[in-house]
Protein backbone atom coordinates (compact mmCIF):
# COMPACT_ATOMS: atom_id res chain seq x y z
CA UNK A 1 0.00 0.00 0.00
CA UNK A 2 1.41 3.45 -1.06
CA UNK A 3 1.56 6.38 2.07
CA UNK A 4 2.39 9.95 1.36
CA UNK A 5 5.72 9.23 2.33
CA UNK A 6 6.20 7.44 -1.07
CA UNK A 7 5.38 10.46 -3.35
CA UNK A 8 9.01 11.69 -2.70
CA UNK A 9 10.69 10.87 -5.42
CA UNK A 10 13.87 12.36 -6.33
CA UNK A 11 15.72 11.54 -9.29
CA UNK A 12 19.08 12.58 -7.41
CA UNK A 13 18.59 13.66 -3.66
CA UNK A 14 19.78 16.62 -2.75
CA UNK A 15 20.19 17.20 1.07
CA UNK A 16 20.26 20.35 2.99
CA UNK A 17 20.98 19.71 6.90
CA UNK A 18 20.37 22.44 9.45
CA UNK A 19 20.58 23.77 12.60
CA UNK A 20 17.94 25.91 13.52
CA UNK A 21 17.78 29.76 14.63
CA UNK A 22 18.55 30.43 18.45
CA UNK A 23 16.45 32.03 21.04
CA UNK A 24 17.91 32.41 24.19
CA UNK A 25 16.69 35.02 27.81
CA UNK A 26 18.17 38.37 27.90
CA UNK A 27 21.16 37.22 30.14
CA UNK A 28 21.84 34.86 28.33
CA UNK A 29 24.57 33.64 25.85
CA UNK A 30 23.41 32.59 22.50
CA UNK A 31 25.14 28.84 22.01
CA UNK A 32 25.28 27.55 18.40
CA UNK A 33 24.35 24.15 18.42
CA UNK A 34 26.68 22.75 16.37
CA UNK A 35 26.56 18.78 17.49
CA UNK A 36 28.32 16.09 15.68
CA UNK A 37 25.44 14.84 14.09
CA UNK A 38 24.58 16.83 10.86
CA UNK A 39 28.46 16.23 10.11
CA UNK A 40 28.36 12.54 10.57
CA UNK A 41 25.19 12.41 8.15
CA UNK A 42 26.69 14.48 5.90
CA UNK A 43 29.47 12.27 5.76
CA UNK A 44 27.39 9.34 5.41
CA UNK A 45 25.51 10.57 2.48
CA UNK A 46 28.45 12.00 0.69
CA UNK A 47 30.33 8.68 0.63
CA UNK A 48 26.82 7.41 -1.03
CA UNK A 49 27.20 9.72 -3.45
CA UNK A 50 24.61 12.20 -3.11
CA UNK A 51 25.20 16.30 -2.97
CA UNK A 52 24.83 17.16 0.37
CA UNK A 53 25.40 20.68 2.77
CA UNK A 54 25.11 22.02 6.04
CA UNK A 55 23.73 25.15 6.77
CA UNK A 56 23.23 26.38 10.64
CA UNK A 57 20.91 29.37 10.66
CA UNK A 58 21.98 30.80 13.57
CA UNK A 59 25.66 31.59 11.85
CA UNK A 60 24.57 31.77 8.11
CA UNK A 61 26.44 30.54 5.39
CA UNK A 62 29.85 31.10 4.66
CA UNK A 63 31.32 34.14 3.34
CA UNK A 64 28.27 35.76 4.63
CA UNK A 65 28.63 38.22 7.59
CA UNK A 66 27.97 37.26 10.75
CA UNK A 67 25.60 40.90 10.79
CA UNK A 68 22.82 38.78 9.08
CA UNK A 69 22.89 36.14 11.03
CA UNK A 70 24.69 35.35 14.42
CA UNK A 71 23.97 39.55 15.42
CA UNK A 72 21.00 39.47 13.42
CA UNK A 73 18.84 39.74 16.87
CA UNK A 74 14.84 39.51 17.16
CA UNK A 75 12.81 40.19 20.41
CA UNK A 76 10.30 36.84 20.20
CA UNK A 77 6.75 37.64 22.06
CA UNK A 78 7.71 35.51 24.24
CA UNK A 79 10.04 38.05 25.39
CA UNK A 80 13.17 36.00 24.43
CA UNK A 81 15.72 36.99 21.73
CA UNK A 82 15.91 35.03 18.34
CA UNK A 83 19.26 35.42 16.49
CA UNK A 84 20.12 34.00 13.13
CA UNK A 85 19.02 34.16 9.30
CA UNK A 86 15.90 35.51 8.21
CA UNK A 87 12.87 33.58 6.98
CA UNK A 88 13.64 35.23 3.45
CA UNK A 89 17.47 34.13 2.96
CA UNK A 90 16.71 30.63 4.64
CA UNK A 91 13.98 30.21 2.29
CA UNK A 92 17.11 30.94 -0.99
CA UNK A 93 19.25 28.65 0.59
CA UNK A 94 16.24 25.91 0.70
CA UNK A 95 16.15 26.35 -2.83
CA UNK A 96 18.44 24.12 -4.43
CA UNK A 97 17.74 20.74 -2.09
CA UNK A 98 14.59 17.97 -2.25
CA UNK A 99 15.48 16.62 1.38
CA UNK A 100 15.73 19.24 4.32
CA UNK A 101 16.61 17.50 7.46
CA UNK A 102 16.62 19.34 10.94
CA UNK A 103 18.56 17.76 13.93
CA UNK A 104 17.03 18.70 17.37
CA UNK A 105 18.65 17.74 20.22
CA UNK A 106 18.12 20.72 22.73
CA UNK A 107 14.60 20.99 24.30
CA UNK A 108 14.93 24.94 24.41
CA UNK A 109 15.28 25.61 20.82
CA UNK A 110 11.96 23.18 20.43
CA UNK A 111 9.80 26.17 18.94
CA UNK A 112 12.30 27.79 16.31
CA UNK A 113 13.32 24.23 15.06
CA UNK A 114 9.46 24.12 14.67
CA UNK A 115 9.37 27.39 12.60
CA UNK A 116 12.01 26.33 11.12
CA UNK A 117 10.02 23.16 9.69
CA UNK A 118 6.75 25.01 9.18
CA UNK A 119 8.69 27.84 7.40
CA UNK A 120 9.76 24.57 4.82
CA UNK A 121 6.64 23.13 4.36
CA UNK A 122 4.79 26.29 3.75
CA UNK A 123 7.36 27.43 0.94
CA UNK A 124 7.52 23.77 -0.97
CA UNK A 125 5.21 21.21 0.70
CA UNK A 126 6.95 18.94 -2.47
CA UNK A 127 10.15 18.67 -0.23
CA UNK A 128 10.81 16.08 1.98
CA UNK A 129 11.23 17.36 5.70
CA UNK A 130 13.23 14.83 8.11
CA UNK A 131 13.64 15.42 11.73
CA UNK A 132 16.41 13.54 13.94
CA UNK A 133 17.91 14.32 17.75
CA UNK A 134 16.92 13.13 20.89
CA UNK A 135 14.29 16.65 21.35
CA UNK A 136 12.83 15.41 18.44
CA UNK A 137 12.20 11.41 19.32
CA UNK A 138 10.73 12.76 22.30
CA UNK A 139 8.47 15.68 21.23
CA UNK A 140 7.29 13.67 17.82
CA UNK A 141 3.40 14.72 17.91
CA UNK A 142 5.15 18.43 17.95
CA UNK A 143 6.86 18.11 15.15
CA UNK A 144 4.24 16.00 13.34
CA UNK A 145 1.87 18.49 13.69
CA UNK A 146 4.65 21.34 12.52
CA UNK A 147 4.57 19.12 9.44
CA UNK A 148 7.85 17.08 9.05
CA UNK A 149 7.43 14.10 7.22
CA UNK A 150 9.61 11.81 8.63
CA UNK A 151 11.79 11.66 12.20
CA UNK A 152 14.56 9.05 12.49
CA UNK A 153 14.53 7.53 16.09
CA UNK A 154 18.43 6.74 16.39
CA UNK A 155 21.83 7.19 15.19
CA UNK A 156 20.85 7.46 11.21
CA UNK A 157 23.80 7.33 9.47
CA UNK A 158 22.21 4.15 7.60
CA UNK A 159 19.04 4.99 7.66
CA UNK A 160 19.76 8.68 5.66
CA UNK A 161 21.80 6.95 2.97
CA UNK A 162 18.53 4.33 2.57
CA UNK A 163 16.23 7.01 2.79
CA UNK A 164 18.47 8.99 -0.40
CA UNK A 165 18.17 5.55 -2.10
CA UNK A 166 14.27 4.78 -1.51
CA UNK A 167 13.54 8.23 -3.22
CA UNK A 168 16.66 7.98 -6.21
CA UNK A 169 14.98 4.55 -6.92
CA UNK A 170 11.47 5.86 -6.85
CA UNK A 171 10.18 2.86 -4.72
CA UNK A 172 7.96 2.21 -1.61
CA UNK A 173 9.44 2.81 1.59
CA UNK A 174 9.90 -0.24 3.59
CA UNK A 175 7.08 -0.47 6.37
CA UNK A 176 7.67 -2.46 9.46
CA UNK A 177 4.96 -5.47 9.73
CA UNK A 178 1.56 -3.98 11.57
CA UNK A 179 2.04 -7.14 14.04
CA UNK A 180 -1.54 -7.87 15.27
CA UNK A 181 -0.35 -7.45 19.00
CA UNK A 182 -0.34 -3.47 18.44
CA UNK A 183 -4.00 -3.64 19.77
CA UNK A 184 -3.77 -4.47 23.16
CA UNK A 185 -7.06 -6.24 24.18
CA UNK A 186 -8.99 -4.42 27.49
CA UNK A 187 -8.99 -6.27 30.46
CA UNK A 188 -12.17 -8.24 31.07
CA UNK A 189 -12.94 -6.00 34.78
CA UNK A 190 -12.70 -2.72 32.12
CA UNK A 191 -15.25 -1.51 29.68
CA UNK A 192 -12.31 1.40 28.46
CA UNK A 193 -11.41 0.93 24.51
CA UNK A 194 -8.34 -1.25 23.59
CA UNK A 195 -5.51 0.89 23.51
CA UNK A 196 -3.33 1.28 21.02
CA UNK A 197 0.65 0.19 21.34
CA UNK A 198 2.85 2.98 19.74
CA UNK A 199 6.10 0.99 19.89
CA UNK A 200 7.81 1.46 16.78
CA UNK A 201 8.50 -2.20 15.84
CA UNK A 202 4.72 -2.56 15.52
CA UNK A 203 3.81 1.22 13.32
CA UNK A 204 3.82 0.79 9.76
CA UNK A 205 7.17 3.81 8.96
CA UNK A 206 10.46 2.40 7.84
CA UNK A 207 12.36 0.40 10.47
CA UNK A 208 13.83 3.11 12.94
CA UNK A 209 11.45 5.77 12.40
CA UNK A 210 8.21 7.35 13.14
CA UNK A 211 5.59 9.07 10.11
CA UNK A 212 2.70 11.35 11.31
C1 LIG B 1 28.58 15.97 23.83
C2 LIG B 1 27.44 16.70 24.49
C3 LIG B 1 27.65 18.03 24.80
C4 LIG B 1 28.91 18.79 24.39
C5 LIG B 1 28.84 19.21 22.92
C6 LIG B 1 27.47 19.80 22.56
C7 LIG B 1 27.31 20.11 21.09
N1 LIG B 1 26.75 21.25 20.81
O1 LIG B 1 27.69 19.32 20.27
C8 LIG B 1 28.90 19.97 25.40
C9 LIG B 1 29.67 19.56 26.62
C10 LIG B 1 29.46 21.30 24.89
C11 LIG B 1 27.41 20.04 25.73
C12 LIG B 1 26.81 21.19 26.21
C13 LIG B 1 25.47 21.25 26.53
N2 LIG B 1 24.62 20.21 26.60
CO1 LIG B 1 24.98 18.54 25.96
N3 LIG B 1 25.23 16.66 25.39
C14 LIG B 1 26.22 16.05 24.80
C15 LIG B 1 25.86 14.56 24.63
C16 LIG B 1 26.53 13.78 25.80
C17 LIG B 1 26.23 13.92 23.32
C18 LIG B 1 25.83 14.69 22.06
C19 LIG B 1 26.58 14.15 20.87
O2 LIG B 1 27.55 14.76 20.42
N4 LIG B 1 26.18 13.00 20.36
C20 LIG B 1 26.82 12.38 19.19
C21 LIG B 1 26.02 12.75 17.93
C22 LIG B 1 26.70 12.16 16.71
O3 LIG B 1 24.77 12.13 18.13
P1 LIG B 1 23.39 12.90 18.02
O4 LIG B 1 23.53 14.35 18.19
O5 LIG B 1 22.40 12.21 18.87
O6 LIG B 1 23.01 12.64 16.49
C23 LIG B 1 22.62 11.38 15.96
C24 LIG B 1 21.13 11.05 16.09
O7 LIG B 1 20.47 11.72 17.14
C25 LIG B 1 20.55 11.40 14.75
N5 LIG B 1 20.21 12.80 14.43
C26 LIG B 1 20.50 13.93 15.06
N6 LIG B 1 20.06 14.97 14.35
C27 LIG B 1 19.50 14.50 13.22
C28 LIG B 1 18.91 15.15 12.13
C29 LIG B 1 18.40 14.37 11.09
C30 LIG B 1 17.80 15.03 9.91
C31 LIG B 1 18.45 12.96 11.15
C32 LIG B 1 17.90 12.12 10.06
C33 LIG B 1 19.05 12.32 12.26
C34 LIG B 1 19.57 13.10 13.26
O8 LIG B 1 21.61 11.01 13.88
C35 LIG B 1 22.85 11.48 14.46
C36 LIG B 1 23.99 10.67 13.94
O9 LIG B 1 23.79 9.28 14.19
C37 LIG B 1 24.29 14.61 24.77
C38 LIG B 1 23.65 13.37 25.34
C39 LIG B 1 23.48 12.31 24.29
N7 LIG B 1 23.90 11.12 24.62
O10 LIG B 1 22.97 12.58 23.20
C40 LIG B 1 24.11 15.82 25.70
C41 LIG B 1 22.85 16.66 25.59
C42 LIG B 1 22.51 16.88 24.13
N8 LIG B 1 23.23 17.92 26.19
C43 LIG B 1 22.29 18.49 26.88
C44 LIG B 1 22.38 19.78 27.49
C45 LIG B 1 21.24 20.18 28.39
C46 LIG B 1 23.48 20.61 27.26
C47 LIG B 1 23.65 22.06 27.74
C48 LIG B 1 22.39 22.92 27.52
C49 LIG B 1 24.09 22.02 29.20
C50 LIG B 1 24.15 23.40 29.85
N9 LIG B 1 23.21 23.62 30.76
O11 LIG B 1 24.98 24.19 29.50
C51 LIG B 1 24.82 22.54 26.88
C52 LIG B 1 24.37 23.25 25.58
C53 LIG B 1 25.53 23.70 24.75
C54 LIG B 1 25.20 23.97 23.31
N10 LIG B 1 24.26 24.80 22.95
O12 LIG B 1 25.79 23.39 22.46
C55 LIG B 1 21.06 17.63 26.94
C56 LIG B 1 19.92 18.18 26.10
C57 LIG B 1 18.61 17.90 26.80
C58 LIG B 1 17.48 18.57 26.14
N11 LIG B 1 16.47 17.76 25.79
O13 LIG B 1 17.47 19.77 25.95
C59 LIG B 1 21.61 16.22 26.46
C60 LIG B 1 20.59 15.36 25.69
C61 LIG B 1 22.07 15.47 27.74
C62 LIG B 1 20.92 15.16 28.67
N12 LIG B 1 20.32 13.99 28.59
O14 LIG B 1 20.57 15.96 29.49
N13 LIG B 1 26.79 18.87 25.47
Amino acid sequence: MKTKLDEFQFKNPRFLLMYSALQFGPEEMAKPDGSLSLPYLAGAIREAGYDVKILDVSVGDKDEPLEDSFFNTKVLPSGLIRCGMTPEKIVEQMADFDVIGISSIFTTQTTMVLDLIRLAKRTDPSKLVIAGGVNARNMRDRFFKAGVDLIVLSEAERIIVQIAERCAASEAFPRCPASPSSTRPARKSSTAAPRRSRTWTSCRCPPGTCCP
